[in-house]
């Protein structure tokens, strides 16, 4: 195999945010862009030589460019053995899992998750680490100092290897297997959840479905378990052939997003259970009939009624949110006398706990949930979960959702998102908030009195490393919060993010619509934050 190291001058922006380093496409398409940020990588890890890097992305634009390129330079870092799925697709939970079986060193994700594809859209890679998990930041970190003084990479003249024939090629000390993307994922999937249950509950007509790939990564993984195994109508999954530009939407399960879902689950005669996920798999948002469940609650439910899962029937040893999440798994944890951790945003975060055995479970209000069966969210584990609640629960999705409520109260929770927000507007908008940190506790707004105000910072639990700055938190007597943060995934300007809950013990009150019963908080959102003012905006872009 011939060897060739290439001259290359640094960029200075490859800088990795909440998910991996996210640019647009023509971004990654500068010359030695890719390659820079790969060799920085490879360059920050120590002792891959002869060993397995898992490779694979969403399909979104640019994938299978990248993916050769990628296959050149890791056969000349010395990998022994890359795995790869077929057509360069892997979703990140499968890619997670597939690193953790076969033991890999490593792998390369190619995703910006939700964020839209195509040539004029975005693009992104993230390296996870030997426990399936994203890097750490201290690797995260080291990437992007070793990306700023770059000089040089290295690639292996070898023909482009053809992604969609399944097998192994063997060049020189160096193997490709081309794997199919679903078939590990599909069996972590059967030892995890009753598909005997699932398959007389669907087979039956009890549990009637509806799942919205997006034209996304999850639309063979859907097909093969919900369709071919479980025995779902093939209607039952939509828009399910992966497009590199998503057909043109954002791969982002929310009701927004997911418009033709959302129709159905509110329409007449909706099926029992709707949901969908994400541009790389690993979100989901869960609906019922007319009924859409926040993924703050469907965290706290799922804690609640683990025990119901044949992997979990021993219990949960922990469970973690990230802190912009709702309070609700907070109140599950303390009735069952199970730790609960706050993480800052980012699955990152939940790796070190996940590998201790401190947490079974965990959490992000942004539509991801997982557990310890691999180390990232996972769209499709969350959706079997539930199905299999439903099933063994015999309730529809608003029972499940309102007995729990009565149970713990109800957190009532939204999140406004401001994107593309002017740098500088976001960056005044942040040291307005920093500068009011102070003077705000012991304040009253009408009936909201600050308890604290505060930047969030977490010190990990396992290794005492510590991440500042991971959002600024306002919180109340009553136990209220409104949290700021800028998001860490987006690429044009900045977006704003504002998460609002309430706590409602009330059964009587629980049936509210969230954006009314959040009105108050959501004014004193904006007369701390200005935004609308310093804006111009007169609402936000996305509530979910
Ligand atoms: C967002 C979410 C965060 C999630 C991250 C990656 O980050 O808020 O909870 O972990 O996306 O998810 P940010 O920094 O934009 O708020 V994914 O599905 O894009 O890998
Ligand atoms: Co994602």
């Amino acid at each position: 195999m011939h060897i060739e190291t290439i001259t290359t001058h640094p960029y200075n922006d490859q800088n990795p945010g909440t998910s991996g380093l996210r640019k647009k496409v023509k971004v990654f398409q500068q010359p030695g862009y890719l390659e820079n940020f790969v060799q920085a990588i490879f360059d920050s890890l120590d002792g891959f030589t002869g060993k397995t890097l898992v490779l694979g992305g969403d399909g979104r634009y640019f994938n299978r460019p990248a993916i050769q390129i990628i296959i050149k330079m890791a056969a000349a870092n010395g990998f022994g053995e890359l795995i790869i799925g077929q057509g360069g697709l892997l979703s990140t939970p499968a890619a997670s899992h597939i690193i953790r079986k076969y033991n890999a060193f490593g792998g390369l994700i190619l995703s910006a998750s939700h964020n839209p594809g195509g040539p004029d859209e975005d693009f992104g890679i993230k390296y996870n680490v030997s426990n399936g998990g994203p890097a750490p930041e201290k690797d995260t970190n080291a990437f992007y100092q070793r990306s700023l003084v770059i000089d040089s990479y290295k690639t292996a003249h070898i023909e482009d290897i053809d992604l969609d024939r399944i097998g192994t090629h063997q060049i020189d000390n160096l193997s490709i297997t081309i794997v199919d993307p679903v078939t590990d994922y599909a069996e972590l999937m059967q030892s995890i959840f009753d598909f005997n249950l699932l398959k007389q509950s669907i087979g039956s007509g009890y549990i009637t479905l509806l799942f919205d790939a997006m034209h996304a990564i999850t639309g063979p993984y859907a097909k093969r378990i919900l369709v071919d195994m479980l025995g779902a109508t093939p209607d039952s999954v939509i828009n399910a052939e992966p497009l590199e530009d998503f057909g043109g939407h954002h791969p982002d399960p929310n009701l927004a997003h997911a418009q033709e879902l959302a129709e159905r689950m509110f329409g007449s005669a909706p099926p029992v259970f709707g949901a969908a996920s994400d541009g790389d798999g690993d979100r989901n948002m869960i609906t019922g009939s007319h009924i859409f469940v926040t993924p703050s609650d469907s965290l706290a439910i799922m804690a609640a009624n683990a025990h119901l899962i044949p992997a979990y029937t021993q219990g949960l040893r922990g469970v973690a949110r990230s802190m912009p999440t709702s309070q609700a798994v907070d109140r599950v944890a303390a009735c069952y006398n199970i730790p609960c951790y706050e993480t800052p945003t980012g699955w990152k975060f939940f790796g070190n706990l996940l590998d201790a055995g401190k947490i079974t479970l965990c959490g992000e209000e942004s539509f991801g949930t997982g557990s310890d069966h691999v180390r990232e969210k996972d769209g499709l584990w969350a959706v079997l979960f539930w199905l299999n609640l439903i099933a063994k629960k015999r309730q529809s999705v608003a029972d499940i959702v309102n007995e729990h409520w009565q149970k713990f109260g109800r957190d009532i929770y939204c999140r406004h998102d401001y994107e593309a927000v002017e740098m500088d507007s976001a960056n005044g908008i942040v040291e307005h908030l920093r500068n009011q940190l102070l003077t705000l506790p012991g304040q009253t707004f009408g009936e909201y009195t600050v308890k604290y105000a505060d930047e969030f910072s977490y010190e990990d639990p396992i290794d005492g490393s510590i991440s500042s700055n991971q959002g600024i938190r306002i919180g109340f007597e009553n136990g209220s919060r409104i949290i700021f943060r800028l998001s860490g995934t987006g690429t044009v300007g900045a977006t704003l993010r504002i998460y609002l809950e309430r706590f409602e013990a009330d059964a009587s009150k629980h049936d509210q619509d969230a954006q009314m019963a959040l009105a108050e908080l959501i004014n004193l959102a904006e007369q701390f934050c200005e935004i609308k003012k310093r804006t111009g905006r007169t609402e936000p872009n996305v509530v979910t």
